[in-house]
């Protein structure tokens, strides 16, 4: 199927959210920012919700078995601590899921991370860094624009951007030299 005949590229398709961002609790909202961010100046819906594997696991179930005919393609899921989420709703629909793994207090999130990067064999969770909201993003964006060419056009925009940003940086610190680069860096909050 080409990508301009893609369930993606329906005028219905585009009302529904192709993303949702969920998260065991609004404790990790601030991590997951990022990407909700990145999603929507992407041009997509974000479907925003807290679901806890452990204290909403019901809810968490239903959302899961219902992704699929609501029409998500992608799910990010954030969890900290027995970061059970990511896992558990990757074992109850075949959409892709990337995990978040949330900084924890007392063990800075190695908890987190292991907990989701731990999955057994045939449930797989494609896990970002710790603290990685934007790249869950981006991944996010990155498995979508696969399918949807102006998602993918607004990715390699992303990617140009950040290119020319570190090419001006460069010349900048060429031309100004170490002391004056980091002045200038520190006046602007950089
Ligand atoms: C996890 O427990 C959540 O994902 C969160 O990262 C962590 C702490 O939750 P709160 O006690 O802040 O609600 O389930």
């Amino acid at each position: 199927m080409d990508s301009a005949s893609s369930p993606l590229h329906s005028a219905k398709a585009e009302l529904k959210p192709l993303v949702a961002v969920v998260m065991g609790s609004d404790s990790d909202l601030e991590t997951l920012k990022p990407a909700i961010d990145i999603l929507q100046e992407f041009g997509l819906k974000v479907q925003v919700r807290i679901l806890s594997a452990h204290r909403t696991p019901l809810e968490m179930v239903n959302f899961a078995k219902a992704a699929e005919t609501q029409g998500l393609k992608v799910i990010i899921a954030g969890a900290g601590g027995a970061a059970h989420l990511p896992g558990m709703i990757a074992s109850l629909t075949s959409i892709p899921v990337v995990g978040v793994p949330i900084q924890s207090k007392y063990l800075s999130g190695i908890d987190s991370m292991y907990s989701i990067l731990q999955m057994p064999s045939g449930i797989p969770v494609a896990t970002v860094a710790i603290g990685g909201g934007l790249n869950a993003g981006l991944l996010a964006a990155q498995i979508l624009g696969a399918f949807n060419n102006k998602v993918k056009q607004r990715v390699s925009d992303y990617r140009k951007s950040l290119h020319d940003q570190v090419i001006n940086k460069d010349k900048s610190l060429v031309d100004i030299g170490t002391n004056e680069f980091l002045l200038q860096k520190k006046a602007n909050n950089l």
